[in-house]
């Protein structure tokens, strides 16, 4: 590296990556090095001299670690985070998480090293046998379906327009991934001109719906006898707009597959997860920002129902194949929406008065004989049950604190009045999530109480080791729920509701299900400095709760409760 002779050294383009990242209010730079790091690791170092400003370097021993970190940071603050990881190895191992975030539309600028382009001759040019084997004819044709633009860098002077770029389309609605090459040469070659602060690009602002499908839409309100809302997820200030829609209208909200709070569990219209009981007799279906408001294969509204899709991309044209019947397509974001329809339905609802209080009085009826039904499932039995124990988390953990709940917990169980104090993994599934984005979570909210809930199998994929060593490492003390049947529960009841009466139902669906033997995961977490214990009996519950709350919030350790749960 060549050094001036006033003996100052020519600022870098990685300098410039790191400081053009935090000018576009980038927090956080989740990284896992290799040989394409060193001029990263300049640029860091250099900053801790001279004080530039950059984004916080957190070392993440495993890259989907990395992912959900940054996705969990995403959620809490509402600003992209960057991931920066080793070449295509490391790239191959952010894919899970990748899918995951991409689908829940969640902005972060992925970078990879790519192996160093020259053989020879060049500062940062090939020095080791894996940087032959390493390269590819595409790297980024290994992530391209999950992200929405991708770029190398090839001029060391273009970074900051890169990062601009970058950042531009990642926070563009709707949201999600984009992926950045960043071969050696360039990233440690010297910048031609000296580094300004960026100044971050305008963000459009998020869609309004078109007048006249709000007025056709407000009109089929005004008009229908048993309408229904579904919804999965939506931001937090489009909650109380929804109530306030759910209530003046008497509609009922059910959150399909849900992976935020869209309404206070004691709205008189919330009215649960599924829509099966609801979705039968409907003649409206107002599906706002679900992909998958119904399962057709086991229900559907009746013919004649109208079905309206709201949302930023209301026909999800990422999804391959989706054929959900439709009448009406407004492409707007949720909120703008909802606020919308309320000011539209008013005027319209004179007429329909007497029909919405009709329809407020059985919905009430409903309302009573479901929170009865729900108050008798989490009743304690012999066993902890995963309803009871959704229950005791609920009363235990308060209401500010924030749920990220990898499948197991019963939402239906566990009180949520807030928005954004749940949040689930999202719509493709990857698991291995929970864990790490609670993690992102306590990062960005250091002062919130941030609790994962975790099937067996998910804390597993989760990769144990690596989330307690970050805990310790980053200081990110968090309650850890493992809901422990001993077997991967979702696998055995697809086994089941295909061949119950099959050759594979006479073992009840066991093979490829059985997680015995569960090993110790209470005393594997104390190991890595966790407060933790295991918890068989319904009646040490609460207890077990209070106390590893208290190691969390008083003694800021992170505590794991490895809970008995058979189901
Ligand atoms: C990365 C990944 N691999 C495999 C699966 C398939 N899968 C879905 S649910 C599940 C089992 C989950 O087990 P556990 O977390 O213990 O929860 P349970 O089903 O018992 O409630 C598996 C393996 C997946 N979703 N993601």
């Amino acid at each position: 590296m060549a050094v001036t002779p006033t003996g100052q050294r020519p600022t870098i383009a990685s300098e410039g990556f790191l400081r053009a990242l935090a000018d576009h209010g980038v927090d956080y730079f989740f990284c896992n090095p290799g040989t394409d790091f060193p001029p990263i690791v300049e640029a860091f170092s250099r900053a801790g001299k001279t004080n530039a400003k950059v984004p916080r370097p957190v070392l993440v021993p495993h890259e989907n670690l990395a992912v959900a970190m940054a996705h969990g940071a995403y959620l809490m603050n509402g600003r992209p985070q960057a991931v920066m990881v080793h070449v295509n190895v490391g790239t191959g191992n952010t894919i899970n998480n990748l899918a995951n975030l991409s689908r829940d539309r969640v902005p972060m600028i992925l970078a990879a090293g790519r192996t160093p382009i020259t053989e020879k001759g060049q500062f940062g040019s090939r020095s080791r046998p894996i940087h032959w084997a390493q390269e590819m004819f595409d790297q980024a044709g290994m992530v391209r379906e999950l992200v929405k633009w991708d770029y190398e860098l090839r001029v060391p002077g273009q970074v900051g327009d890169v990062v601009a770029r970058s950042v531009e389309v990642a926070m563009a609605h709707p949201r999600g991934p984009v992926y950045l090459v960043l071969p050696r040469e360039p990233l440690s070659a010297p910048l031609p001109e000296p580094l300004g602060p960026a100044k971050p690009r305008p963000q459009a602002a998020a869609a309004h719906p078109d007048p006249q499908s709000v007025a056709r839409l407000a009109d089929w309100i005004a008009g229908a006898e048993r309408p229904l809302i579904i919804t999965a997820t939506l931001p937090n200030a489009a909650v109380p707009v929804l109530a306030h829609l759910a209530e003046r209208c008497a509609i009922p909200v059910v959150t399909h597959n849900p992976r935020t709070v869209c309404l206070p569990s004691s709205h008189p219209m919330h009215f649960g997860y599924e829509p099966g009981a609801l979705i039968a007799d409907a003649d409206l279906v107002i599906v706002l920002d679900s992909d998958v408001p119904w399962i057709p294969s086991l229900q559907h509204p009746p013919a004649g129902c109208h079905v309206a899709h709201v949302g930023e991309d209301p026909f999800f044209v990422r999804y391959p194949m989706r054929s959900f019947p439709s009448d009406l397509a407004v492409q707007a974001n949720a909120l703008n929406a909802l606020n919308a329809l309320n000011e539209a339905v008013e005027s319209r609802l004179g007429m329909a008065e007497a029909r919405i209080a009709a329809r407020r009085g059985r919905l009430t009826e409903r309302m009573r004989t479901r929170r009865a039904q729900l108050a008798k499932d989490s009743v304690p039995g012999e066993r902890i049950s995963p309803e009871y124990l959704s229950h005791a988390i609920g009363e235990a953990v308060g209401e500010d604190a924030v749920i990220f709940n990898e499948y197991p917990l019963r939402p239906d169980h566990c009180v949520r009045e807030k928005p954004g104090t749940l949040f689930a993994l999202g719509p493709a599934g990857g698991l291995g999530w929970g864990f790490g984005a609670a993690l992102g979570a306590k990062l960005a909210a250091p002062d919130h109480l941030i609790v994962a809930t975790l099937g067996d199998g998910a804390y597993m994929f989760s990769n144990p080791t690596v989330c307690h060593w970050a805990s310790v490492k980053h200081q990110l003390p968090i309650l850890t729920v493992v809901f422990n049947n001993n077997r991967y529960g979702a696998v055995r009841r697809a086994t089941l509701s295909m061949f119950k009466d099959g050759v594979a139902g006479e073992t009840d669906g066991r093979i490829l299900a059985d997680l015995d033997p569960a090993p110790p995961y209470d005393e594997m977490a104390k190991a890595q400095g966790a407060y933790a214990e295991r918890v068989e009996k319904p009646a040490d519950l609460p207890d077990a709760l209070a106390r590893a709350r208290e190691a969390v919030v008083n003694e800021s350790r992170q505590a794991l409760l490895n809970v008995i749960t058979p189901y």
